[in-house]
């Protein structure tokens, strides 16, 4: 060899490990999730074990996701959409299928879940599951004793019917500000089916809304979890873990502040919330490591203890806190899932309608 030679050879060699190393260095993951949905130490666990830096944003709208992702170039490697959003944004050719020789640790995944989640991703091929939950009325105990002379409550009708809202109008009561949940909510109340996509009977659910709204102080999708627990509201139209968390806030504030959870008799939606890798995903080899590092039992059991909503991954469950895993609010069990619905993606001329209908209850008029 050359001296030259023996220099280049030598120069590119380490120029190599140099690169390597940088590379290993500049591992990142961009994760676009839920607000208050994990507990942050698991991100750190997983940079520790990894090496792999992540990104963490967060978002509290289905909606919000839905326009990044629909507009591609996001940036982000894992998201989590819900199912009925997830659907439809499969049909548009938004993600990548998972490569599930990357993911062994699918096996400790629950096929009841899996089974139902396949409803929006047939044969799961797109999606895991990360969390899922209902939709129902967070409420503080002694308020609403104060205001209805009862704390007792199991039914929608504390919420959809105006004379009842109204004594409730002062101590304030704030919604989820999505459409997807509310108006199947409102269609379930008035004996219709939740997934209708008859334009006479969403007109229905409108009107029933609209006769609310005045005593409707706050339409938001992550304020009221504070709100319930410093005593500002007495009542939230929420998802079920943001509420315990709220209740666990107040707990730990032990300003008296008692916050109760209620998963409505007439029915209750239930929805699952699924990690997905965008189809334009920069970085999906470490796209695979995140999901397949979630899915282990002690790693999402981990979540659920701090998130206080059920996990699709059956092998977490003897990790789980007892208390949680025995809470039909969170695990339900048979009756309580008896009352629960799913919803279906609205078809585009069904979601205009929907959309329409929002902003005119959202806007009172
Ligand atoms: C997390 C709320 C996620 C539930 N804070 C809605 N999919």
């Amino acid at each position: 060899m050359t001296r030259k030679a023996l220099w280049l050879s030598a120069t590119s060699a380490f120029l190599a490990v140099f690169t390597l190393g940088a590379h290993a260095e500049n591992r990142v993951v961009n994760v676009f999730n839920w607000s208050d949905y994990i507990d942050s130490s698991i991100i750190d666990d997983f940079t520790k074990e990894t090496g792999i830096k992540v990104v963490y944003d967060t978002f509290d709208s289905n909606e919000i996701l839905e326009t990044k992702l629909l507009a591609g170039g996001s940036g982000y490697d894992v998201v989590v959409p819900s199912g009925n959003f997830l659907a439809r944004q499969i049909q548009a050719g938004v993600f990548q299928k998972l490569d599930k020789s990357k993911l062994p640790n699918i096996s400790n995944m629950w096929d009841t879940v899996m089974e139902r989640t396949a409803k929006y991703d047939p044969g799961n091929e797109y999606s895991i599951n990360y969390m899922w939950g209902t939709v129902g009325i967070g409420y503080n105990i002694k308020k609403v004793q104060a205001a209805l002379g009862t704390d007792k409550i199991d039914s929608w009708d504390v919420f959809f019917n105006p004379e009842s809202l109204a004594k409730l109008k002062d101590c304030g009561v704030y919604v989820l500000d999505s459409p997807a949940d509310i108006i199947p909510a409102a269609l379930k109340y008035l004996g219709l089916d939740p997934n209708s996509t008859s334009p006479d009977e969403i007109a229905k659910a409108e009107e029933t809304l609209l006769k609310v709204r005045p005593y409707i102080r706050k339409f938001h999708s992550s304020e009221y979890i504070n709100a319930l627990a410093n005593g500002d509201i007495c009542l939230a139209v929420g998802w079920s873990g943001d509420v315990f968390q709220g209740r666990n806030r107040a707990d730990e504030a032990k300003q008296g502040v008692e916050i109760g959870y209620s998963v409505p008799k007439e029915g209750a939606q239930m929805w699952f919330d699924q990690m997905a890798i965008p189809a334009d995903a920069p970085h999906v080899a470490e796209a695979h490591e995140f999901l397949n590092y979630m899915m282990k039992p002690e790693v999402i059991a981990k979540s659920s203890n701090y998130v206080l909503y059920a996990n699709g991954n059956k092998a977490s469950q003897q990790f789980i806190d007892k208390a949680i895993l025995e809470d039909p609010a969170i695990y339900p069990d048979a009756a309580t899932l008896q009352k629960l619905y799913t919803v279906s993606p609205y078809d585009p001329k069904t979601q205009r309608i929907i959309t329409r209908t929002w902003t005119k209850i959202v806007t009172g008029q």
